[in-house]
């Protein structure tokens, strides 16, 4: 079984040459296979005439369809091991089984290495194809991927692979890419033969004594001195396999082999391809590589390592040729960013990388979206979700809170968490779209609850009369509060439903005002600060803690507290023992600091 790649020439006696390249058919080999296969301009589809074509035949196929195969023939080997008859059979069905592929219509020839049979038909096809392939560009600069480096002693460093474009002679000044080290070539050999100059197409043997083995590897490229740089990030064509497209994402993790290189890396499209049609993508490589244009790429997913497709080399992605590739224009690309996050809100500067813009035109971008209502900006800290995105969650939060107002109208509305539960979001990020919604008016807040926005809990009738009867004033007092404990506990008990949510409701919307322990009705409250008015509009000096407890018809324990809440609302203001109206205090010319 072949391991890794094999050369040989191949000579005609009118003195052309082909260099022949050998593959693994092994799966297992497959990278090996790979790195030889961009050379090959005239295939040779090797079948077994036993067994017929296999699994890995297609692939093979597949992968050669997005390379340089210009002609291909099909040999059935083996033919010593069947009849004719079986042997038509096994053409017939290799030749169905390549339809629609690189080999389509190839002339099939049944060969035995045994007994020699159809091994000259064999080199006069081979002879017909290589003399109809047209040329490579001599004249291109010269391109030569590394398949193997070794030390030959004496001579030193010597690197083989098959010469892509271009001419290379003894005494060039040549470049090993992606490092970016001058290389002079000392010698050259085709096959054995020293030759002053090899020219594209050739497999040829390089010597360059000035590069040290050890820094050379497969996948490494020879170059014409200052004519490539290397780069991380191209633009590229992209042609996926049908049976591939469910594979691709916007991003999708890939493996490149170009020219005898293998490279981890991402292809990264403006839209995922639905159709298997050519594409122009980004390629993002974990490595630098160099490339000419033109240069034919296989991309394998990265794991598991199924075939994704073919790509073409168009430009380095600084250098986008704006003709050749549809750029969509920034703002779009940050919204197809900002869309691809979903309900993950998704900060400018990740907005900026992942459209590939930078971040003061990612920001402009960013305005012009939620200026147009396309992206919807959430606080603390400032991140975005497209406005579908945005429709959606508030959708969701807008239903439960319906349903709860009308399961539970005497409630304020949901928590956060309740309201986080039903848009799946963390308590964190539902607060800061709450946060978002509150602000545009979209949802109502009260004492940590969340609302529709115009919704005011209202109470039931068993509700409302617990509260009549626990509230009754005295007849003697009629400005004394209630005690919240009090009332608390007695709501506990109370055989109503939800008393204890609406007693919390009334307070929050003001219907009762807690201060301490001691709860007042709005009423109450409204009358005791008319009544303390009263008393302090006609005292401008000011009244004392027992002339307004008085007023007040109250006890000093309830007075005090009460007093202290006009203090702290800024309806009084306390000067020593006095009191006095704030509002009245400045007017009067008294010193009173705001
Ligand atoms: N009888 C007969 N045996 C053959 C013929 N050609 C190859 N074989 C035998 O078939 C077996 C496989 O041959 P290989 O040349 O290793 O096949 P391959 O396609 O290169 O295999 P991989 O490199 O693993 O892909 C060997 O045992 C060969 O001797 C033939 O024409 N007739
Ligand atoms: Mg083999």
């Amino acid at each position: 079984m072949t391991l890794d790649l094999g050369f040989a020439p191949l000579h005609f006696s009118d003195g052309t040459e082909a260099g022949v390249i050998d593959v693994p058919g092994h799966e297992r080999f497959l990278h090996n296979m790979l790195a030889g296969a961009p050379g090959i301009d005239v295939l040779l589809l090797v079948v077994d005439a036993v067994e017929g074509p296999r699994a890995q035949t297609r692939e093979h196929l597949q992968i050669l369809s997005f390379l340089n195969v210009q002609r291909s023939i099909i040999v059935l080997t083996k033919s010593d091991l069947v009849d004719a008859d079986a042997i038509e059979v096994v053409a017939a069905r290799v030749r169905d089984f390549c339809v629609g592929t690189v080999a389509a219509g190839a002339p099939v020839i049944p060969v035995s290495n045994v007994t020699g049979a159809g091994i000259d038909e064999l080199k006069a096809a081979i002879y017909d194809a290589i003399v109809s392939v047209p040329p490579r560009r001599v004249d291109a600069p010269a391109f030569l991927p590394v398949d193997r480096a070794f030390a030959l002693h004496g001579h030193g460093t010597v690197v083989t692979g098959t010469l892509m474009q271009g001419t290379i002679k003894t005494g060039d000044l040549l470049e090993l890419q992606p490092a970016g080290v001058g290389a002079r070539v000392r010698s050259l050999q085709i096959f054995g033969r020293k030759v002053k100059s090899a020219e594209a197409g050739s497999r040829v043997a390089v010597n360059i004594p000035s590069i040290d083995v050890a820094s050379i590897k497969r996948g490494d490229v020879l170059a014409a001195h200052h004519e490539f740089d290397a780069t991380t990030e191209l633009i590229v064509e992209f042609t996926p396999l049908p049976d591939a497209l469910a594979l691709l994402h916007r991003r999708t993790p890939v493996r490149v082999h170009i020219g005898a290189a293998e490279i981890e890396g991402r292809l990264v499209f403006k839209e995922r391809p639905m159709e298997a049609r050519a594409v122009a993508a980004r390629l993002l490589l974990s490595r630098p590589i160099v490339a000419y244009r033109g240069s034919r790429m296989i991309v394998r997913r990265l794991s598991p390592k199924d075939l994704l497709g073919g790509a073409i080399f168009l430009e380095r992605s600084t250098l986008v040729a704006s003709d050749r590739i549809p750029e969509l224009p920034d703002d779009e690309a940050c919204f197809e960013i900002v869309k691809a996050s979903g309900q993950t809100p998704i900060a400018a500067k990740a907005v900026a990388s992942g459209a590939n813009v930078r971040e003061d035109v990612a920001a402009a971008c960013i305005a012009r979206l939620v200026q147009d209502g396309r992206i919807v900006a959430i606080p603390k800290p400032v991140e975005y979700v497209s406005r579908a995105a945005d429709d959606e969650a508030l959708a969701l939060a807008q239903r439960l809170l319906g349903e709860r107002h009308e399961r539970a109208p005497w409630r304020l509305g949901c928590s956060t968490s309740e309201v986080a539960a039903a848009i799946a979001a963390t308590d964190a990020l539902a607060v800061r779209r709450l946060a978002a919604w509150h602000e545009d008016g979209r949802v109502g807040h009260r004492a940590r609850y969340w609302c529709l926005p115009d919704f005011t809990p209202s109470l039931s009738k068993e509700q409302l009369s617990f509260f009549e009867t626990t509230l009754r004033p005295t007849s003697d007092a009629p400005l004394s509060p209630a005690s919240y404990d009090a009332v608390a506990l007695a709501a506990d008990r109370a055989r109503v439903a939800g008393v204890r949510e609406a007693l919390e409701s009334l307070i929050a919307t003001g219907a009762l005002v807690r201060i301490g322990d001691d709860l007042y009705r709005r009423v109450q409250l409204t009358r005791a600060q008319a009544l303390v008015a009263g008393v302090l509009q006609n005292n401008a000096g000011g009244a004392t803690m027992s002339q307004l407890r008085e007023t007040l018809g109250t006890s000093r324990k309830y007075a005090l507290p009460l007093l202290e809440h006009f203090d702290s609302i800024g309806f009084t203001i306390r000067d020593g023992d006095l009191r006095r109206l704030r509002s009245t205090a400045g007017k009067s010319g008294a010193q009173v600091q705001n």
